[in-house]
């Protein structure tokens, strides 16, 4: 064996080594998912080898007759889904779909509203993330940490008087829906742009089972597609945009604003994902809102604060824990790791330090979509608290969770279901 083929052969290695430790282990990280058997095949298509820039029949490149069909395809099982007017496959994450309305609809210097990092939004909002890349200016809206939402009130005044070009709702902690149809008629009274981030929330609501942003009044709802939608890493934008003007400036702000190739492979992808949530997503979204709130009331029997008691803990796929009496978010989601259970350290509202705050995030859409219902979130409640309350040895916690795994390696609310999750898709041998 060559030096660079060994070398190679390590990045194999540890691929496989990867799949491996999934297999056996719980993951509950809120943002991501399992794509599914059919979609993952779109991955490694010749698609991921070309070039198409623009718009069907409207390209810079030869070469894409059956591009043009897919993406054309993809449009329409968007349009359908999100009964929206406008729709756009292309942005390759979220963020860069974030980045391109930022472009199509704000300039240096506008003012925005949007929620605070500490009180869940996405690092795209930030002064130095695309906010602040694009150069606007930040306005926070006050928050309500018992009701872990916008305060209404006080964000009426701060809409009124900030007079925001673009108020943005959505959040990366999203437990609850935002509230715009209350902040409606200060909305309009602005005349401001209205955009949703829904990447975190927007297979639940293709689903039917949040709330439905374009029908409150939202006119751009952004997001990725791989959290609740359980579909490629890719982005998305759906929209209803005021005329035809607004149609054109978010077009270019996609292309070629913030993409040039728009990651073919990942389109067909989300081709196949969109058909199948429109199949499966209802039933899906619903069992992860079940499954979300089963743990939630597990934990909190178990002695572990879970936020938002009083509302059930949450309405989406997302739980907002508090540990820091048992150490802290770092600690626990180290401890949980070594168990063999992944999640992720998380600010809550009190907090100021990113990297030594006093939660953990908890998602359960990927437990979900492996089969998991109400009764297995109990028993990951339990080996959760054993970790964080007991404190037991995590290895010993961690040969439970890889019996408590070993039914649940398949994956369910696609065509094909029942494949295996974390196969090795081997081209060569
Ligand atoms: N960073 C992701 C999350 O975990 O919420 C969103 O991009």
């Amino acid at each position: 064996m060559t030096d660079m083929r060994a070398e190679a052969k390590f990045v194999e290695e540890m691929i496989d080594k990867h799949h491996d430790w999934f297999e056996n282990s719980l993951p509950m990280i809120a943002s991501e998912n399992l794509i599914s058997p059919l979609a993952r095949e779109m991955l490694v298509s010749d698609f991921h080898d070309r070039y198409a820039e623009g718009l069907p029949g409207e390209r810079y490149y030869h070469g894409n007759i059956y591009v043009d069909e897919v993406e054309l395809k993809a449009l329409e099982l968007t349009k359908k889904l999100f009964k929206c007017e406008h729709a756009d496959v292309r942005p390759t994450s979220g963020t860069v779909a974030n980045i391109g309305i930022l472009k199509a609809l704000g300039k240096h210097g506008d003012p925005i509203t949007h929620c605070a990092l500490s009180d869940g939004a996405h690092i795209s909002t930030a002064k130095f993330g695309a906010v602040g890349v694009r150069g606007l200016v930040s306005h926070t809206y006050p928050f309500d940490t018992h009701e872990m939402n916008i305060d209404v009130d006080a964000a009426r005044k701060t809409i009124l008087e900030v007079r925001p070009k673009i108020a943005l709702f959505g959040r990366s902690v999203f437990l609850f829906p935002a509230p715009i149809k209350e902040l409606e008629d200060v909305l309009q009274e602005v005349g401001c742009y209205t955009w949703y981030d829904g990447a975190h929330v927007l297979g639940l609501i293709a689903g039917g089972k949040f709330q439905d942003p374009l029908r409150e009044g939202i006119q751009v709802m952004t997001g990725s597609t791989h959290k609740t939608f359980p579909g490629p890493q890719h982005g998305i934008v759906v929209a209803n945009p005021q005329n035809e003007k607004m149609t054109r400036k978010l077009n270019s702000g996609i292309f070629p604003g913030v993409t040039s190739n728009h990651h073919l492979h990942a389109m067909a992808a989300l081709g196949i994902s969109l058909a199948e949530h429109i199949e499966f997503g209802a039933a899906y979204s619903d069992q992860i809102i079940r499954n979300a709130q089963a743990l939630g009331q597990a934990l909190q029997e178990r002695g572990i604060k879970v936020l938002c008691e009083h509302k059930g803990f949450t309405a989406s796929h997302a739980l907002a824990v508090d540990v820091e009496e048992y150490g802290g978010g770092a600690l626990i989601s180290q401890l949980m790791e070594d168990a063999n259970m992944i999640a992720n350290m998380n600010m809550l509202p009190r907090d100021t330090k990113p990297k030594s705050p006093s939660g953990i995030r908890l998602g359960s859409q990927e437990l979900t979509r492996i089969g998991m219902k109400e009764g297995q979130m109990s028993e990951v409640a339990e080996l959760i608290k054993r970790v964080v309350v007991d404190k037991e040895a995590t290895e010993k916690v961690k040969q439970d969770v890889i019996q408590l795994k070993k039914d649940f390696n398949k994956i369910h609310y696609c065509f094909h279901e029942g494949h295996s999750a974390y196969k090795r898709y081997r081209l060569v041998s």
